[in-house]
């Protein structure tokens, strides 16, 4: 069971691609490089005025008998003054910068924290025009996106390093947030508060494209489940579906309606599965129905004993749902 390769997703808050985290990375930059300033200045003047002293040493201390002493330490008051206060507005104004988007939200992603997983809930006002995913939230490139942060369990964190800072999401309550990407990328996001056995395996991922592609993936989720065919291992396992998965699992134009795991209407579409644990191919896909207990520990989907021609079927309708 091959584990997806770190590599193939750099998630790195030093590399940010929107205005939601740049203002904040050339924040940390500059405070970092001032701290550096600050502890070469005071070691260059600390070894000098050691160094004077003791060539001073026998001559009498012309220092302390001038006064002199006490207007450096006013100097240096005044200077670490003006220092810390330019600091704190830096980062005052920084605050303000990220805190709303420049340009109207394009559209608003409700994003539930779920133990271990993230339900993504595209609302765009007109109810028709509403959809569920997981794990996977697609954005236009350069359009600022309004998130709604929930949870449906414990408390977990949003977090995507290079599009923005950590946001709770906590019970009972509706954080609001915003993130841009100014490149079309995939950008790795985790859950960054510890929440239980599984929380290494919470990820996520941002797919930012370009408007078209991005309408053009937005237009394929609004649509209902690809039929399943009549006949063929995929009707077999259509059916095994409705059975075995529909009290868990959406499959949207069926009658499989539950919402206690990840909605599959368009699980084919999306690049993992179980919350960035696994690639989506086929056989992760019957590796995760037979073994989920074992590749991730307490999930809340249970694994299923199917022989291994009601579990190519499954598979088999499961790799339709484009
Ligand atoms: C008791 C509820 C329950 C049942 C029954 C159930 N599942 Fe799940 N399923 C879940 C939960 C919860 C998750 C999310 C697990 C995670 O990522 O930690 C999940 C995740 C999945 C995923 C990964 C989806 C994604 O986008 O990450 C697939 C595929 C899946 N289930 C298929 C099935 C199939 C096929 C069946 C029936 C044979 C089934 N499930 C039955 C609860 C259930
Ligand atoms: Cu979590």
């Amino acid at each position: 069971m091959s584990r997806l390769p770190a590599a193939a997703m750099p998630m790195s808050y030093l590399h940010t691609v929107g205005p939601a985290a740049d203002p904040v990375t050339r924040l940390g930059w500059g405070l970092g490089l001032i701290s550096v300033a600050v502890v070469v200045i005071i070691t260059t003047l600390l070894l000098g005025a050691v160094l004077r002293k003791r060539d001073a040493a026998g001559q009498g201390n012309e220092v302390a008998r001038d006064g002199g002493g006490l207007r450096w330490i006013y100097i240096g008051v005044g200077i670490s003054s003006v220092v810390l206060a330019a600091c704190a507005i830096w980062t005052l104004l920084t605050l303000t910068a990220v805190a709303h988007p420049a340009t109207k939200p394009a559209f608003t992603v409700r994003v539930t924290g779920l133990q271990w997983w993230w339900r993504m809930r595209y609302e765009n006002g007109d109810a028709g025009q509403v959809f569920t995913t997981a794990n996977e939230l697609h954005i236009p490139v350069g359009q600022p996106v309004r998130l709604e942060l929930e949870s449906g369990d414990v408390i977990h964190s949003f977090w995507v390093p290079q599009l923005g800072g950590k946001t709770d999401t906590i019970p009972g309550q509706t954080n609001v947030s915003w993130f841009q990407a100014d490149r079309p990328g995939v950008y790795r996001g985790q859950c960054a508060e510890y929440c239980g056995e599984q929380h290494a395996h919470m990820a996520l991922q941002v797919v930012a494209e370009p408007p078209a592609a991005f309408q053009a993936w937005w237009q394929a989720q609004l649509a209902a489940a690809v039929p399943a065919p009549a006949a063929g291992p995929a009707a077999v396992g259509a059916a095994l579906v409705q059975a075995r998965c529909s009290a868990c699992h959406t499959v949207r134009g069926t009658e499989a309606g539950g919402i206690v795991g990840p909605d599959l209407t368009h699980l084919a579409s999306r690049r993992t599965i179980a919350g960035g644990t696994l690639p989506n191919d086929g056989p992760h896909l019957a590796d995760w129905i037979a073994h989920s207990q074992r590749i991730k520990p307490g999930t809340k989907m249970p694994e299923f004993a199917f022989s291994a021609g009601d579990l190519a079927a499954v598979v088999a309708y499961l790799t339709t749902l484009r």
